[in-house]
């Protein structure tokens, strides 16, 4: 009998501790600073400077302070207008290729503090961060390197002066979430009063490691932007238009901001070396600044959804640029498109189907990985294989007959971004019918296809790098065809 007990507390014990393991992350993981970035989505740019008020795109850095001053400028009017068409943050030209600064840095005379608006007493920075903690946002900075108005730029003490600048950003202005360094650079401008053309090497000449550690140090959570991360990248077009292959991996140890990369940032690096995800910035209007001359041409409701599916639906972040105009406000007719849009989004995604129906797999790696995971509402929740099944579909019975057009999908890429190729398919009238063929999936995306009543969806990993792991579907019957 004792020895019959001993045997049943060893087999007990063995079981106990079998619970299976976790699957192991494969290839390059997101940071938590990453990871915080990716569940933003969607957020607001701001372009405002000396060139809302000259009509251009790009300020030859000669324009006179007193030209700012912009009479009803109301930084809660744009917060307001992103919390209410559901962005999570704001991101500003703090200062663009002009060389003006919209806060007053001790290290320049051409800023706010020599206009006449508030009396040269205001900073837009700080009016900016007050709104932004009024309506819950999170607050991001533009510095561009390249300065037309700078007398030193091309030189070594250019880089003194911009990291200087970048220091008064990140020390008084709270927690900064994302900065943005962009890749236009050198040629003419006025330089102090030399008006000639100046060429940088963008490779050498600003010896951006040593810049990152100044943003690493004063601002731990901050992403990083730019053509080549190191945490963020472009990509690689101003159009709105994510690639439908997307990895968040990137070679770029040997890329640069400004360099000649556009056709390889869309659809990333495979078996890149570090995660970089993309993100889409693109203007609500045909420029990055306001001008009177586009004010009707604001790009409506439908569009802008179109772009939520070609940016968010393709794994990128949203940096939609709502420039305000003279005034200081963003423009009715901007803040119109941007609210109806927030309501076609809601009605598209009104209709979730899938949440609790039932889910089976041809593979789970255990019960803590049940198939169930992906549609239980918890992000964290996720479905795995074994560790040989790199292949693997997931089955949602709808119960009945059901009219469905969108599909929603998520990696838990906490893990990795593992999947190469999927597809999707709807039971419907008695066959399996294929809705989708597609690649790549990452933090999200989210897919259309024509309406079918179907009674099960099913999900097939074809290739994947190591086991699957889906944290989430979604399913949806959107309005319309
Ligand atoms: C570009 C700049 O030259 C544009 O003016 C704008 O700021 C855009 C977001 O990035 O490189």
């Amino acid at each position: 009998m004792r020895q019959l007990i001993f045997l049943l507390l060893l087999v007990f014990h063995f079981s106990s501790c079998t619970e299976v393991l976790p699957p192991e992350p494969f290839g390059p993981i997101p940071t938590e600073r990453q990871l915080a970035w990716h569940d933003l989505e969607y957020y607001m740019f701001v372009h405002f400077t000396v060139n809302t008020f000259t009509d251009k795109e790009w300020g030859y850095g000669d324009e006179k302070e007193s030209v700012f001053n912009p009479w009803e400028l109301d930084c809660r009017q744009w917060a307001k207008t992103a919390s209410d068409a559901g962005m999570k943050g704001i991101i500003i030209t703090a200062k663009h290729h002009d060389g003006f600064c919209l806060w007053p840095s001790s290290f320049t005379e051409h800023s706010v503090k020599n206009s006449p608006w508030r009396n040269g007493e205001g900073d837009v920075l700080k009016e900016l961060r007050q709104a932004c903690d009024e309506f819950g946002l999170k607050m991001g900075v533009y510095l561009s390197p390249w300065d037309r108005n700078s007398a030193v730029y091309g030189t070594p003490e250019y880089l003194t002066y911009y990291r200087n600048q970048l220091k008064e950003l990140l020390t008084d202005y709270g927690d900064i979430f994302e900065v943005w360094f962009d890749g236009a650079n050198g040629g003419d401008g006025y330089y102090g009063g030399a008006r000639e053309i100046r060429r940088i090497d963008n490779k050498t000449y600003y010896d951006w490691p040593n810049t990152h550690k100044i943003v690493r140090e004063l601002q731990t959570g901050a992403v990083m932007f730019s053509d080549a991360g190191p945490d963020i990248r472009w990509v690689g077009n101003e159009s709105g238009i994510g690639s439908s292959t997307n990895w968040c991996l990137l070679n770029n140890d040997e890329m640069y901001p400004g360099g000649d990369f556009a056709k390889i940032l869309g659809a990333g690096h495979e078996n890149g070396s570090h995660w970089v995800p993309a993100e889409v910035d693109v203007s609500i209007r045909p420029g990055w600044f306001w001008h009177e001359s586009q004010d009707s041409l604001v790009r409506t409701p439908e569009n802008l959804l179109e772009l939520y599916y070609s940016s968010v639906g393709r794994n990128s972040n949203l940096l939609l640029n709502v420039p305000p105009d003279k005034r200081g406000l963003l423009n009715e007719r901007d803040v119109e498109s941007l609210m109806a849009f927030r309501e076609l989004r809601e009605k598209e995604f009104a209709n979730e189907l899938a949440k609790g129906k039932k889910v089976t797999a041809s593979d789970i790696r255990g019960k803590k990985y049940r198939a169930s995971n992906v549609n239980d509402g918890n992000p964290q929740t996720h479905w795995a294989t074994k560790d040989d099944q790199n292949t693997a579909d997931l089955t949602i019975d709808l119960g009945k007959e059901t009219e469905v057009n969108r599909i929603l999908l998520q990696e838990y890429i906490r893990l990795g971004q593992r999947i190469q190729e999927f597809k999707v398919e709807a039971y419907s009238g008695g066959e399996w019918v294929s809705l989708i063929d597609g690649t790549t999936i990452g933090h999200k995306v989210i897919r259309k296809f024509p309406t079918v009543s179907a009674s099960k969806i099913r999900v097939s990993i074809t290739k994947s790098k190591a086991g699957p792991v889906i944290s989430n579907i979604e399913l949806y019957r959107a309005p319309g065809e």
